[in-house]
C-alpha cells in the first residue's frame, strides 16, 4: 500500500517521544525515524496526515522523499503544482529540496535533518530530486508514455557514475577497489536470484507479527503488554 509507511514511521516515532518522556534517564534519546517513499506516495493522503501529526507533536522523524518524477506512468507534473518539499511549510515543518543525484548532498541534508530530530527540533522534509531511469517494475513499458531522449538527458546524471567520478579525481578509489565491489555486488545479486526461491513459505499466523502489540498469538492472544525492546 502506497504512503502507509509514513504513518508507521509516526506511529515509532511517537512511541520514541512517549518512552523518553517516560523513562528519561534509562533512554539517551539520541533516536529518530527516517521514512523514505516515491513523489506518488506523497500524493497519498496518509502522507499528508503523516506530516500533520509529526509536525503538531515535534516528533523525532524525517520525511525523505524521493521525486523519481514518475509514479508508474503519471508525471509529476499531474500531481503537483509546486515543488513538493514546498508543502511542508504548510505543515509546519522545514522542507528541504536536494539534487537527488549527488550523494554527498544527499548524505548531508539528511543528517543535518536527523540531528534536530533526534535534540527534540521537530520534522524535516527532504525531496530528493532525481528520474527513474528504469520501468516501474518489469510489467512496465515506459517507452509508451515517455521519450527516449528524456531518459538520456537523465543517464548522464547517473548518481553512482557521479559518485565513482568524484572519488578518483579526489584518488580515493583505486580499479583494485572498484573491481573488488563489482564482483562482490554481482555475487550477493546471483545469492540472492537463487536463493529467494528456495525459501519456506511462512505460517499464516506471521501475518500478525509486529501488527499487534501483545506477543500472545493471534486470536487466542493473552493479556496485552508492553513488548520487551529488543533493537
Ligand atoms: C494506496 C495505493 N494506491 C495506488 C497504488 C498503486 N501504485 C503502486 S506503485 C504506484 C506509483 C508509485 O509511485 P512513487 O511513489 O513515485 O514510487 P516510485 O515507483 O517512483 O518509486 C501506484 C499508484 C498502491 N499500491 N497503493
Ligand atoms: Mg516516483
Amino acid at each position: 500500500m502506497l504512503g502507509t509507511q509514513t504513518l508507521h514511521a509516526v506511529g515509532y516515532a511517537r512511541g520514541i517521544q512517549m518512552d523518553q518522556r517516560r523513562w528519561p534517564s534509562r533512554l539517551s534519546g539520541d533516536e529518530a525515524v527516517i521514512v523514505y517513499f516515491g513523489d506518488g506516495a506523497a500524493s497519498e493522503g496518509d502522507t499528508s496526515e503523516a506530516m500533520s501529526w509529526a509536525a503538531v507533536d515535534r516528533l523525532p522523524m524525517v520525511f525523505f522523499c524521493q521525486n523519481n518524477q514518475w509514479a508508474i506512468s503519471t508525471p509529476v507534473s499531474r500531481q503537483a503544482r509546486v515543488g513538493l518539499h514546498r508543502r511542508a511549510e504548510g505543515f509546519g515543518m522545514p522542507g528541504v529540496l536536494v539534487d537527488g543525484n549527488d550523494v554527498v548532498a544527499v548524505h548531508a541534508v539528511t543528517r543535518a535533518a536527523a540531528d534536530r530530530a533526534r535534540s527534540g527540533g521537530g520534522p524535516t522534509f527532504i525531496e530528493a530530486y532525481t528520474y527513474r531511469l528504469g520501468g516501474h517494475s518489469t510489467a512496465d513499458d515506459p517507452s509508451r508514455y515517455r521519450g527516449a531522449e528524456e531518459v538520456q538527458r537523465w543517464r548522464a546524471h547517473d548518481p553512482i557514475v557521479r559518485l565513482r567520478r568524484h572519488l578518483d579525481a579526489c584518488g580515493l578509489l583505486g580499479q583494485a577497489f572498484t573491481d573488488e565491489v563489482e564482483r562482490a555486488a554481482d555475487e550477493l545479486a546471483q545469492h540472492v536470484r537463487t536463493a529467494v526461491p528456495t525459501l519456506p513459505d511462512p505460517a499464516a499466523e506471521h501475518i500478525h507479527r509486529h501488527v499487534i502489540a501483545d506477543s500472545g498469538d493471534w486470536p487466542d492472544r493473552g493479556p496485552a503488554r508492553r513488548p520487551e525492546r529488543r533493537w
